[in-house]
């Protein structure tokens, strides 16, 4: 039997789809557009399992897909025509929550903000934060390993993990929906599905770790005059909060410039007068009393040391539910600008502003009126350095000429200080051809081996993370 025959059988004639899949097939970004076979929508892990069966018998490659939002070119099939675009959207079910051992079960397709939501309905915080929760599912997340604006407290998606149930490359279920929080028996699997960009195996569910919702949470915006400036801050923040420190966030002038052209309806604060802002959350176990104190304490002690020359504190939740919009906007305010050369970039903290003083200064020297769209999780190490083209330049044409040489200089200067070139987003096809000139080579030959180990086929996203 032919494989869409198949392939309807398993899971109805209904998800599978050939036509109109262009939302599928084309990346967030509109950055590439593949072609599919077909996709398949299966409702649950015996489904996955028998498409997986079927693709792998016919020699047809799949690619997983959650949300879609993943800004690497990781989840969407290549341009052939011939691969199977697996989503995995329809499993979404909570399927339990175990307030005692504050772990909560999900499929894969689970959309982020639900799981929130469901944790916060039964009186618990999920932390993991994203621009993209409205659309990312937790597969994704944890295929990707996804970062986001709470890690500085809470850690990457792998930390929040416990369990996870997987589809292998040859179609078997793996259950490892464990909710134990100590378990030594052997090899972590978990730990090697997580971050492979279902180039390993296919996540239909996953175990995540609850925490307690805090007492009170407050969020502040503040004016800092350099990003040394910025760095001194987040060791008064860390200093004064503790593990009350949630988010630590830094944005330059003309990423919010771009937030304030394309949104001016967000109002954004203090800007125009700095060529840094910082956005930061406390969340504090005790009381809303407690936790201004301590606010107020860093506060004072950051404008007497200069770090911070202004600051707004938000007065209520609405206030600051606007300022993390406006830092969520950013990547928004930039696809309205034009696409722009993306580097999610990690380097250790103290290195940061010699690093953007450096690069900023080599970028300008090589390319002309380039302008520099700098924000991310300082907290983490982990800086968006993004660059864009002059205003009057088209943006296609600048990323032509351009794209090599400022990957060039930004990636040789991140090697210089140690850093590496995919913090959060992963490595996908953009990065897969750059990654052998900066993995350790003998680390880069044992994932090789890894996904000859899992996937002897090269069935499960091929030509992503590592080529083999
Ligand atoms: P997809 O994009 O569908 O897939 C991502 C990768 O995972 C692909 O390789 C895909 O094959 C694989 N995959 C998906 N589901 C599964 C599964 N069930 N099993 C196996 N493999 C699977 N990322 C951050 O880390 N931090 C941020 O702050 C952040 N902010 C963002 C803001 C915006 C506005 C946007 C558009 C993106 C942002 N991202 C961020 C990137 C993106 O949202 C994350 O990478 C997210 O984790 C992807 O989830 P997804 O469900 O959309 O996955
Ligand atoms: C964020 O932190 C995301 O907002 C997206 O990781 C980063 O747009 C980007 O480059
Ligand atoms: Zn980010």
């Amino acid at each position: 039997m032919a494989l869409l025959d198949r392939l309807r059988r398993i899971v109805s004639d209904a998800n599978v789809l050939t036509e109109d899949i262009d939302g599928f097939v084309t990346d967030w970004r509109k950055r590439a557009k593949g072609n599919a076979l077909c996709v398949v929508r299966p409702g649950n892990s015996t489904e996955v399992s028998a498409v997986v069966k079927a693709c792998a018998a016919a020699g047809v490659s799949i690619v997983p897909q959650g949300g879609n939002t993943g800004l690497v070119v990781g989840s969407i099939p290549d341009e052939s025509g011939t691969q199977v675009l697996m989503s995995l959207q329809r499993m979404n079910a909570v399927r339990a929550i175990d307030g005692d051992n504050l772990t909560i079960t999900v499929e894969a397709g689970c959309v982020l903000q639900n799981l929130q939501a469901a944790a916060a309905q039964a009186g618990f915080l999920f932390p993991l934060s994203l621009g993209s929760e409205g659309s990312c599912t937790i597969g994704g997340n944890l295929s990707t390993n996804a970062g986001g604006t709470q890690v500085v407290r809470y850690g990457n998606t792998r930390e929040l993990c416990l369990g996870l149930e997987v589809v292998t490359a040859e179609g078997e279920v793996m259950n490892g929906l464990v909710g134990l929080r100590k378990d030594n028996t052997g090899y972590d699997l978990r730990d090697v599905f997580i971050g492979a960009e279902g180039t390993l195996g296919i996540i239909t569910a996953a175990t995540m770790k609850l925490f307690p919702l805090p007492a009170a949470t407050l969020t502040a915006w503040a004016a800092v005059p350099s990003m040394d400036e910025a760095v001194r801050f987040l060791g008064l923040a860390h200093h004064h909060l503790g593990p009350g420190l949630t988010g630590f966030e830094v944005m330059n002038q003309f990423s919010l410039s771009l937030v304030d052209k394309h949104y001016p309806q967000l109002r954004v604060p203090l800007w125009k007068e700095t060529p840094w802002c910082v956005l930061l959350e406390n969340a504090d176990s005790e009381s809303e009393a407690h936790a201004r104190s301590r606010f107020e304490a860093l506060m004072e002690a950051a404008m007497e040391a200069g770090c911070v020359t202004d600051a707004v504190v938000a007065e209520s939740l609405a206030q600051a539910r606007n300022l993390w919009h406006i830092r969520e906007s950013i990547t928004l305010a930039q696809a309205e600008e034009g696409l722009n050369i993306k580097h999610d970039i990690s380097i250790p903290i103290s290195a940061i502003p010699e690093f953007v003083r450096i690069t900023d200064a080599e970028l300008a020297a090589h390319i002309p009126g380039a302008r520099f769209v700098d924000f991310g999780h300082l907290g983490d190490g982990n800086l968006h350095y993004n660059v864009q083209s002059p205003e009057e330049q088209d943006y296609r044409e600048f990323q032509r000429l351009y794209e090599d040489k400022i990957n060039d200089i930004v990636y040789e200067s991140v090697r210089r200080f140690g850093g590496s070139i995919s913090a959060e987003h992963g490595v996908g096809e953009m990065k897969v051809d750059r990654l052998p000139d900066f993995k350790d080579p003998v680390a880069l030959e044992m994932m090789r081996r890894i996904k000859r180990a899992f996937d002897p086929h090269n069935t499960l996203n091929p030509g992503r993370v590592v080529r083999v």
